[in-house]
């Protein structure tokens, strides 16, 4: 520096001044501003190293001169400062609109699940019968022929085979069927158990009936069964009462209307008095003895009896459901009412 004229001196610190003082002003974020105060300000910058010269002047222009620097030296932080502080809150405006909640946004709906109104009337039903000291029996949904209907006195050659539509299973040799009732269940149980019996078995069953308003192929069933000493038709009217007051009300009333089924004698339609008419509900009877001697049960000391229904015709029935396809379907406009399946 030295050997330059004061003026000459000046103009470069004016030069270095203004370029600084354009760096700071068109830093657009914290990190350009940072650098162009390390270009401008730093040990490097041309106004850092004429102060660190300064001694090398002549005498008379330290003074004049190291007064010029300083104010432009200042003048630079101050806009430093200045603008530090102006890109700071710039900043901090960017990451709070960032992080902004829009508190006004619809809710991200996560419907709750739910119990199907068929599986919540199935347990309804288990604890009535839990209550009066029964059983919950279970058998396969794929059964054995023999099972599902000889043991029910239904033999092969029996008009009764074709009361229900059966889906049978190939190869035929292998007298499968999909059970087309839950009483193969009793059979089970009674082949596996000694009497006294007291068991309902509910389960899913299957017919090939076409789907229309009141028939499903796939439906449900719950079984009752009792093998005691002593029973007759009063325990089993008496036990329907029961069953018809738990689950459509106390002031309903079960009727017995006489029928045929091919594994109880006596047999009767179960039919209820609900809304002012009488509605069929199941069927149901004396464990006719054949079935019995069948399972290896002392005709002579035990007598039975047994009773059948449909969960979804239940339902139906409870609920005022005209349309047995709104039960299987699974639309949730329906199940919702029963609980199931959020807004
Ligand atoms: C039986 O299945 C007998 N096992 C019931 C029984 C048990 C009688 C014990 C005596 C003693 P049924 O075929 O009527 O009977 O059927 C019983 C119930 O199943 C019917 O009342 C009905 O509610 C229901 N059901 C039958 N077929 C269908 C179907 N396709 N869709 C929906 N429900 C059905």
């Amino acid at each position: 520096m030295s050997g330059k004229s004061e003026e000459s001196l000046r103009a470069e610190i004016e030069v270095g001044r203004v370029a600084g003082e354009k760096a700071l002003a068109s830093a657009t974020d914290l990190e350009t501003l940072k650098s162009a105060k390390q270009s401008h300000l730093g040990e490097k910058s041309a106004i850092a190293k004429m102060s660190q010269s300064l001694g090398s002047l002549d005498a008379s222009l330290k003074a004049p001169i190291g007064k010029v620097l300083g104010e432009a030296r200042n003048h630079l932080n101050e806009l430093f400062d200045r603008r530090l502080a102006e890109l700071t809150l710039q900043r901090d405006r960017e990451v709070i609109e960032s992080e902004r909640v829009d508190v006004t946004l619809p809710l991200r709906r996560n419907p709750q699940g739910g119990i199907h109104p068929l599986t919540l009337i199935d347990q309804e039903i288990a604890d009535i019968f839990i209550g009066l000291g029964y059983r919950v029996m279970e058998g396969p949904e794929l059964e054995s022929a023999w099972l599902n209907f000889d043991a029910l006195n239904i033999p092969a050659d029996h008009p009764a085979r074709t009361m229900q539509d059966t889906f049978f299973i190939e190869p035929i040799e292998s007298n499968l069927v999909l059970r087309t009732h839950t009483s193969p269940t009793q059979i089970r149980t009674m082949l596996t158990q000694d009497p006294p019996i007291y068991v309902i078995c509910p389960g899913r069953t299957f017919r090939s009936d076409e789907l229309d308003a009141t028939h499903t192929p796939v439906f449900s069933q719950v079984e009752g069964l009792v093998v005691d000493e002593g029973i007759s038709m009063a325990d089993l009217k008496g036990t329907l009462d029961y069953f018809a007051k738990q689950i459509f009300g106390e002031d309903v009333v079960a009727r017995l209307r006489p029928s045929y089924f091919p594994f109880t004698e006596p047999s009767a339609e179960v039919d209820i008095f609900f809304n002012g008419r009488w509605i069929e509900w199941g069927g149901c009877g004396m464990v006719n003895p054949r079935v019995l001697e069948t399972c290896g049960i002392d005709t002579a000391k035990y007598s039975g009896f047994a009773f059948g229904m449909g969960l979804e015709r239940t339902l139906m029935v409870r609920h005022q459901v005209t349309d047995i396809r709104a039960i299987v379907e699974g639309d949730l406009r329906f199940t919702r009412r029963f609980g199931m399946g959020g807004r």
